[in-house]
């Protein structure tokens, strides 16, 4: 048997792409609730997706028309959390990956005592998943700072945001603690380079010309932060995990002309820098002198780098998509990845948004992140964005995504052969629900689909596709049986 008893398999999710009730419950905005769906930008220009602008964000705020702001809405899951957790556990799932939306909880970040109907609200979530025997995996942050930080100090650029963050950490430990013994800091904590406002809250025209400085010193108080968060979650709640969470971009030389192997390793050990902090408890030598050289490297308060040392992560989670190449020819063809370009691989298929599907990448992932760190593994992210049909009786047959998932699964069992150490596996996502970079709900990744096109029409109503019996059927036999 490949995967150990008790293997914990299921899905992910985030608040901010499901709940949708933005404005109920005394939650305040959150940078996601002005993210738009843009009909006009091709859906692979992601840039253009998340592209944000004080303006912008006044326009957004002042617009009740909630037709183009996909996330306010998610897909209700705010009043219909017991019938899709219903939902997961008829599919057999042991473990459901959330995040804890900080607005609900802190309405603007800066309150000093908590919302007490944000706290109910994850109470009753949790204690339902409780009920139905499903261990959460609760993700700090993913993508929903609150906006009005965002605006008045340029999100985590400021340090005293990580204050804010360790007090709404504090009140997550003490008051789900009890339900919750693993938990995730940032989610894709790399991509606040890519892009700063959703991950971050910093907004261009407050960076003074200097984006990429403001987001290193961002970076540098999410470290300081998580470090505080993790020797905090260890005090209160006995037996916790936590794990750092990294986008796994996995780059191949285009070829094997030693100036292609070189970006390449450029570009993979820029991916890993991250985790190393997280991990290692130290900032990388390689990336300090390149920081360095760029007038990039963060302002540090004494202690910070101690405090980083003492609070490295239990384990480290990850994102796999897809892959790509790197090639110094200009010319070579670029093709998207999940906020990402890279060059195209001719050997792999395409997802219908151009990433590039590559399941034996998840196991080299696995292999390099578990011989690199010596720490357990988890994936909390991977599935693929596609096109769903109805038929006519109601049925969905998707067997591109049941052969997207099986094909991963078979590297994921070779892997776990080979020694790796993983603790489990969440899907993104079980249930279709926003997309992060462009707000569509069409960009489909669920085993349940969700009646609701991309401007919100539609009754909402769930149905089971047949990649929802397939997994049922891989989870019943604990992943002995991928046919
Ligand atoms: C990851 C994010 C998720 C999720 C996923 C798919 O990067 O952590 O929030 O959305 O990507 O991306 P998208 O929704 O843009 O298709």
């Amino acid at each position: 048997m490949a995967f150990k008893d008790g293997f914990l398999w299921g899905g992910a999710v985030a608040a901010n792409q499901l709940e949708g009730a933005f404005n109920e419950g005394g939650k305040g905005w959150s940078v996601a609730d002005i993210a738009t769906y843009k009909p006009n930008v091709d859906v692979k220009d992601y840039k253009k997706h998340v592209s944000v602008s004080l303006d912008a964000i006044k326009e957004a705020m002042q617009d009740t028309d909630n037709t183009y702001y996909p996330k306010r809405r998610g897909i209700d899951f705010y009043h219909n959390y017991k019938e899709d957790l219903a939902l997961f556990a008829e599919i057999g799932f042991k473990v459901l990956r959330i995040s804890i939306a900080w607005t609900r909880l802190f309405p603007t970040g800066e309150e000093l005592e908590p919302n007490k109907e944000g706290i109910e609200f994850y109470r009753n979530l949790l204690q339902e998943m409780k009920k139905l025997g499903i261990e959460p995996l609760v993700t700090l942050s993913h993508y929903e700072m609150p906006l009005e930080l965002a605006l008045k100090y340029n999100g985590w650029t400021d340090r005293r945001v990580i204050d804010m963050f360790t007090r709404f950490c504090k009140t997550c430990f003490e008051e789900f603690g009890e339900y919750v013994k693993l938990w995730l800091n940032f989610n894709e904590v790399d991509s606040i380079i890519r892009h700063p406002f959703t991950t971050g809250g910093l907004i261009p025209e407050l960076c003074n010309g200097e984006e990429l400085k403001c987001c290193y010193q961002a970076l540098h108080h999410q470290f300081v932060a998580s470090a505080i968060a993790t020797k905090m979650c260890h005090e209160i709640i006995p037996g916790s995990q936590i794990g750092c969470m990294l986008t796994k971009l996995m780059t191949y030389p285009r070829t094997c002309a030693p100036a292609d192997v070189l970006a390449t390793q450029s570009k993979n050990l820029d991916n890993h820098f991250y985790s190393d902090v997280m991990v290692f408890g130290e900032y990388p030598r390689l990336k300090t002198v390149e920081l360095k050289k760029l007038g990039y490297y963060p302002q540090m308060e004494e202690g910070d780098l101690e405090i980083i040392k003492e609070g490295t992560v239990d384990f480290v989670s990850f994102s796999y998509y897809m892959s790509m190449t790197e090639s110094v020819d200009p010319n070579a063809e670029r093709t998207p990845g999940n906020t990402v370009l890279g060059v195209r691989n001719p050997y792999l298929e395409s997802s219908d948004w151009g990433w590039q599907v590559d399941p034996v990448g998840l196991r080299i992932s696995l292999i390099e992140l578990y011989d690199r760190y010596k720490k357990p593994l988890f994936i909390v992210e991977n599935g693929i964005g596609a096109k769903d049909i109805i038929g006519e009786d109601g049925s969905i047959h998707d067997p591109y995504r049941i052969a997207y998932f099986k094909s991963h699964f078979e590297q994921m069992k070779k892997a776990v052969e080979d020694g790796v150490e993983l603790m489990g596996y969440t899907s993104w996502a079980p249930i279709d629900l926003i997309s992060a970079s462009t707000s569509q709900i069409t960009k489909r990744y669920g085993f349940i689909h969700v009646d609701q096109d991309d401007l919100g029409n539609g009754s909402g109503k769930r149905r089971r596709k047949d990649s929802f019996y397939w997994y049922q059927n891989v989870i019943k036999t604990n992943g002995a049986n991928l046919d």
